[in-house]
């Protein structure tokens, strides 16, 4: 991939963050004595240099709690390996290397051994099937991919005459065990012990460093560049907002394909020589509460969708695991209601904040802050260095809203080091799509007098109704008040007269029983609350909210769903949680 055009220094754009700031932490981020900056170095081997080669830097717990621990002197050792590997491969400085690995220390591994190689990382979900891991692997293209062994068989093998820029794939056996690779594929284990370390390559900041394809939930995946200056972001949020230091033990529950795993389950807290927890499972209230307990977890980031579900097993279940050592708990990924801000503080005993930011934004960029008063159902306030504002589309030309409390489209000013360099497309960067010099985020926000943000929808999810511009969350948000409902989403049926209606699609906390009764009971209370040109016209009862594998709502299928035939949809059984508690 061509590196972006831009100069070398880290704050380079329109907004203006505290300079001096920058340049502090990009001296302590440098690896290199010639100026070199390299996210894999300055997450692993500038920590061997303070004496800190013993301490744990990744602990990997697997299906059934089997523990893999990794030091920061082995990660920093085995990520050079790799790189000498990638570069004898013939990997070229700004190659894209894919990673299909579920949450094993050989991730750990290999993100920061492609970026020692000056390669550029780029993590793939493997919980997508073979068409759309072949799509991006080609969007990429991608010379080299590491993959779990099962992976490869089961998703990849069929498609490798389809990808003629891939020449190699590294075969990982996930459980630590050797492979036996077929003929066109290598063993990563054996030639990253057979390897001598390599030095990391001086990469300068704005050398592409990551690439995430966001989640696709409205349309083709777009692939995001990010280069290696993002590491100054992610070191500043991780110290700010989650107040990370060696000492603590940090646990980001997103999926390595996401780029909050990225960015918060392997850079922030690397960057900061914390220790990372990873956990295998999915969403698991039970084994999770167990985790926060007996791991001593001092900082949490999850999403709504997994403290809502907490919230399905209940406040005791929470209690009898309350652990002495968390500190602080996050979430990211889609709107987190008043009700579940209020309930994760007490269940949990500690600050539960809420953070926006998008993949094209690569870090926090609004937040309830620790040492800010919160806000409880507002995103928070912007970071320091982070220009924000609310916009509104005039024609080609945007008009600034400076008013409090309209809503309009959230835009960020380039400049802040994790933006995005660029999308990508047939292998090189192609620009960021700025209008008048802002990036726009396609959410609409309103900012209150004292500037908390407060999420509204995404622009193209607005339901349009008579004269009326509904926001989805701020239904699901009232809705979300009844005690019966444990999950809402909220989405336009196409309608004749009023052009859309409001249609509710909702999941049910235990102990409540699906049926006409309980509809006409939620349905009095949504127009009770919210007045009957905002509140749903139709509520179905399902099991789960169709989700994207990072946990958001997916509303085009539920817009699918609002248009069959409602016999096909409604009533369905409850899910198993909601035996629970
Ligand atoms: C990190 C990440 C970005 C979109 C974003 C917005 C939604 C994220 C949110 C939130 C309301 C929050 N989103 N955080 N909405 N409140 N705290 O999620 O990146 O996968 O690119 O998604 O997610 O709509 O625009 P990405």
């Amino acid at each position: 991939m061509a590196s972006s055009k831009s100069s070398d220094t880290v704050n380079e754009g329109a907004s203006a963050g505290p300079t001096s700031r920058w340049d502090e932490l990009r001296e302590e981020l440098c690896t290199h004595p010639d100026g070199g900056f390299n996210i894999g170095a300055a997450c692993s081997d500038r920590h061997l240099a303070a004496g800190q080669g013993e301490r744990i830097a990744v602990r990997c717990l697997g299906p059934r709690m089997q523990q893999r621990d990794i030091s920061y002197a082995e990660l920093a050792d085995r990520s050079s390996r790799l790189a000498a590997v990638l570069i004898g491969l013939g990997l070229q400085p700004g190659d894209t290397v894919a990673v299909l690995l579920r949450r094993v220390p050989e991730l750990f591994v290999s993100a920061l051994g492609v970026l020692k190689a000056g390669g550029v990382y780029c993590p793939l979900f493997a919980t997508f099937g073979p068409g759309p891991i072949r799509s991006r692997l080609g969007l990429a293209q991608a010379k080299v991919l590491i993959v779990a062994d099962d992976l490869y068989a089961r998703k990849v093998a069929a498609s490798r005459a389809a990808l003629p820029d891939l020449h190699h794939v590294l075969l990982v056996g996930e459980d630590g065990v050797r492979t036996v690779p077929p003929e066109d594929c290598l063993d990563f284990t054996t030639l990253v012990e057979a390897a001598s370390p390599a030095a990391a390559i001086a990469t300068r900041p704005t050398d592409p460093a990551l690439l995430h394809f966001t989640s696709g939930t409205t349309g083709t995946p777009k692939g995001v560049v990010q280069s290696h200056r993002a590491m100054l972001a992610h070191l500043i949020t991780g110290r700010e907002l989650f107040g990370l230091e060696p000492d603590d033990i940090f646990w980001c529950t997103a999926d390595p394909g996401w780029i909050t795993n990225t960015a918060y389950g392997v850079i922030a807290p690397l960057a900061c020589g914390a220790t990372v927890l990873a956990d295998e499972a999915d969403i698991n209230p039970r084994r999770w509460y167990g985790i926060l307990a007996d791991e001593k977890v001092t900082a949490w980031y999850t999403t709504p969708t997994a403290i809502r579900a907490m919230m399905r097993y209940g406040a005791a279940l929470a209690r009898s695991y309350r652990s002495n050592s968390l500190r602080v708990a996050a979430s990211v990924g889609e709107p987190l209601n008043t009700e579940a801000v209020l309930w994760g503080q007490k269940a949990l005993g500690v600050p539960f904040l809420d953070t926006w930011w998008q993949t094209e934004i690569g870090s926090v960029a609004i937040a309830n802050c620790p040492s800010e008063t919160q806000r409880p159902g507002s995103m928070g306030r912007v970071l320091p260095g982070i220009h924000a504002a609310v916009v509104k589309r005039e024609g080609s030309h945007l008009e600034v809203i400076e008013t409090p409390d309209i809503v309009g489209e959230l835009a960020i000013r380039p400049g802040w080091p994790s933006m995005l360099s660029g999308y990508v497309g047939n292998g090189v960067l192609l620009g960021a799509g700025l209008h008048d010099g802002w990036y726009l985020t396609g959410d609409l926000v309103r900012r209150d007098a004292d500037g908390y943000y407060w999420f509204v929808g995404r622009a193209d999810d607005m339901i349009k109704c008579g004269g009326l511009q509904i926001g989805p969350f701020e239904v699901e948000g009232l809705l979300m008040n009844h005690p019966a409902l444990a999950e809402v989403g909220v989405v336009g049926k196409p309608d004749l007269l009023l052009r859309e209606v409001p249609v509710a699609f909702a999941s049910l906390n235990p102990g409540f029983q699906a049926g006409d009764a309980l509809r006409a009971e939620v349905l009095a209370f949504a127009r009770q609350e919210l007045g009957s040109a905002m509140a749903p016209r139709e509520l179905h009862f399902i099991p789960e909210l169709p989700k994207t594998i990072a946990g958001k709502i997916m509303r085009r299928v539920l817009k699918a769903k609002a248009v069959e035939e409602p016999e096909d949809i409604d009533p369905l059984p409850l899910s198993s949680p909601c035996a629970e508690v």
